[in-house]
């Protein structure tokens, strides 16, 4: 009986030092963690106790639901989180920063077993995960990155979003000749895929003195925000628009509508491209309306929970994993859109 408590203390112990290794602590840290007095005094922190991987419990706090991209994100990870058995605690932080720190908070408070984060902003983290680590429970991060040191989170699954940006800036530029003047329809601009999405298209267009981008503003990744900028821009600037780059297919479909609305033919008097590759920006190519989008895969489910799998049984895994994507041309939509996954 006394030897059976002591095996599965062990057994807990190893599975405190894999999560605490996964939280991102450099060696001498976990180290050091391990050798305060837990095994003798029990004074391991809440939530903790020997597990297998199906008892595992993730806290995630998602961004919100501003885009069909977010809504096909979230389903992946829920439907997975389902399929394997693993308890999974949902907030939506409904695109508020302060919403997203409140919950992973709380999930610090509850001792959960890892978290996951899809950050709305990539500033304003650091306190919340140096919280985290000090609790010994590993972050991992979907979707978007942080700005804070690496050793305050596992891992980091992100799509490459200078490369996206630098895609669009491309197409565009095949297309018009590498004449056009552009509406940019940014992202949520404190979040780090609007600003490298931005970089990598100024870095494009940048090589063609006959491009330019006349105004920049944001949509927020919103469909109906992308809509009423547009109308704006576009009356702003009458006669003088012949490119949109929106950096999601929502705002550019906001977009569409709005230059529908001011009687223009979009995909023909306005070029559109955007990022993300969502159904909807396939049916919109069908119908002519959208030009090109560059693929950022949502699914990000199998793979989180690999990798928290993984953190679990104390294996190594890779600080950042980038998720490939592709360009799609309106041409190539009615071939390809039965195969679509979101
Ligand atoms: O492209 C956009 C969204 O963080 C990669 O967020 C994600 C972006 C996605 O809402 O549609």
């Amino acid at each position: 009986m006394h030897r059976q408590n002591h095996l599965s203390r062990r057994a807990l112990l190893a599975i405190v030092g894999a999560l605490s290794i996964g939280a991102g602590c450099s060696r001498g840290e976990s180290e050091a963690d391990s050798a305060a007095p837990k095994p003798a005094s029990g004074t391991e922190p809440a939530g903790k106790k020997p597990k297998k991987l199906s008892e595992i419990v993730v806290g995630f706090s998602q961004t919100g639901a501003e885009s069909s991209w977010r809504i096909a994100h979230s389903k992946s990870i829920q439907e997975e989180a389902e399929k394997r058995g693993v308890q999974l605690l949902f907030a939506d932080g409904q695109n508020v920063h302060n919403n997203q720190v409140n919950a992973v908070n709380g999930f610090i408070t509850k001792g959960v077993d890892v978290i996951v984060i899809a950050p709305q902003e990539s500033v304003g983290w650091k306190p919340t995960l140096k919280e985290a680590k000090r609790a010994g429970i590993p972050v991992v991060l979907t979707s978007r990155g942080v700005d804070a040191e690496e050793d305050l989170y596992a891992t980091v699954m992100v799509a490459d979003f200078v490369w996206e940006g630098r895609q669009a800036g491309e197409w565009l530029a095949k297309q018009t000749n590498g004449k056009a003047r552009i509406i940019e329809l940014v992202g949520t601009p404190a979040a780090d895929v609007a600003v490298m999405r931005k970089a990598g298209f100024a870095e494009a267009i940048a090589k063609h003195p006959d491009m330019k981008v006349i105004a920049s503003q944001s949509g927020d990744f919103t469909r109906t925000k992308g809509k009423a900028v547009m109308e704006t821009l576009l009356s702003a600037h009458k006669g003088e628009i012949n490119a949109v780059y929106a950096h999601n297919d929502d705002m550019a479909l906001g977009a569409i509508q709005a230059i529908q609305a001011a009687g223009l033919k979009p995909g023909q008097d306005i070029v559109v491209v955007s990022v993300d590759a969502v159904k909807p920006a396939f049916e919109a190519m069908m119908e002519g309306k959208l030009n090109a989008t560059v693929e950022c895969n949502p699914l990000h489910g199998p793979l989180l929970f690999d990798t928290i799998e993984k953190i679990a049984r104390g294996e190594a895994v890779p600080k950042r994993t980038v998720v490939p994507g592709q360009v799609f041309e309106r041409e190539q939509a009615a071939t390809v859109i039965g195969s679509r996954a979101y």
